[in-house]
């Protein structure tokens, strides 16, 4: 069960209100919450994560882009492996999006993170993201998902982060799919309470193994009593 919060680089502050713009306060539900790991961009880790208070995980998302451009989509590595581990990194992110006319681009910077992480002994949790004019209106598609779950095994991620395909039947198929390397599900937009969870729940039937969720947390009323019934759905 991981806690994302990467979003104020991807989105802006839209995302945010007073209740969650202090990165201090997502922190707080992380560790109250008792998460798995916190994901954050470098510089949220270096001016706010502090091991000695924070007890949970950190995974550092190296890559990112704003939603400002409106062009196929690249997301730019902005941090090194090594730089993460100096940060206390226990594990690294990185977004792909298959089908983006960048895509060889990024699976080359990713293929580079993969044997940096891999030498130092690090998981390597990848957002795989299909997405770009190739795959429009198919990016939740079974056989799209599947595809983009296939390539995170065969680039070598540990763990592949990925939005559910809409059913148990066709998100079975993503899981089958991604072989070795197992699926935590993406929370996405905020949605309403109940939805949420038992999108959660038909995702972990299908066999994904978790969750990194971000807004359905820290832009609900009560992020601790959401992360209650989160937890309810993982035991
Ligand atoms: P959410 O649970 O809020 O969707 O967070 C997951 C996440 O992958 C974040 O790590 C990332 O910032 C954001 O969603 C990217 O969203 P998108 O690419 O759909 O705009």
């Amino acid at each position: 069960m991981f806690l994302a919060y990467d979003h104020g680089l991807e989105h802006g502050p839209t995302d945010f209100t007073d209740a969650n713009i202090d990165p201090s306060k997502i922190l707080d539900i992380a560790v109250k919450g008792k998460y798995d790991g916190i994901i954050l961009q470098r510089g949220i880790a270096e001016k706010y994560f502090n091991h000695k208070i924070h007890r949970t995980n950190l995974i550092i998302k190296l890559n990112g882009k704003t939603n400002l451009v409106k062009d196929e989509p690249y997301s730019a590595p902005l941090c090194a492996v090594d730089e993460a581990i100096k940060l206390g990194a226990g594990a690294v992110g990185y977004t792909v999006y298959v089908g983006s006319t960048f895509e060889a681009q990024m699976f080359k910077e990713f293929s580079r993170v993969i044997e940096e992480a891999h030498r130092r002994d690090l998981p390597v949790v990848a957002w795989m993201y299909p997405r770009g004019a190739s795959v429009k209106g198919k990016e939740k598609s079974k056989e799209i998902l599947a595809y983009a779950a296939r390539v995170g095994l065969e680039l070598g991620a540990d763990m592949l982060k990925m939005h559910y395909a809409g059913s148990i039947e066709d998100m079975r198929w993503v899981v089958k799919s991604a072989g070795k390397s197992r699926i935590i599900i993406s929370g996405g937009e905020k949605l309403d309470e109940k939805e949420f969870i038992s999108d959660l729940r038909d995702s972990l039937k299908s066999g994904c193994c978790g969750i990194a969720v971000g807004r359905n947390v820290w832009q609900s009323k009560d992020p601790l009593d959401i992360t209650y019934k989160i937890k309810l759905c993982l035991t």
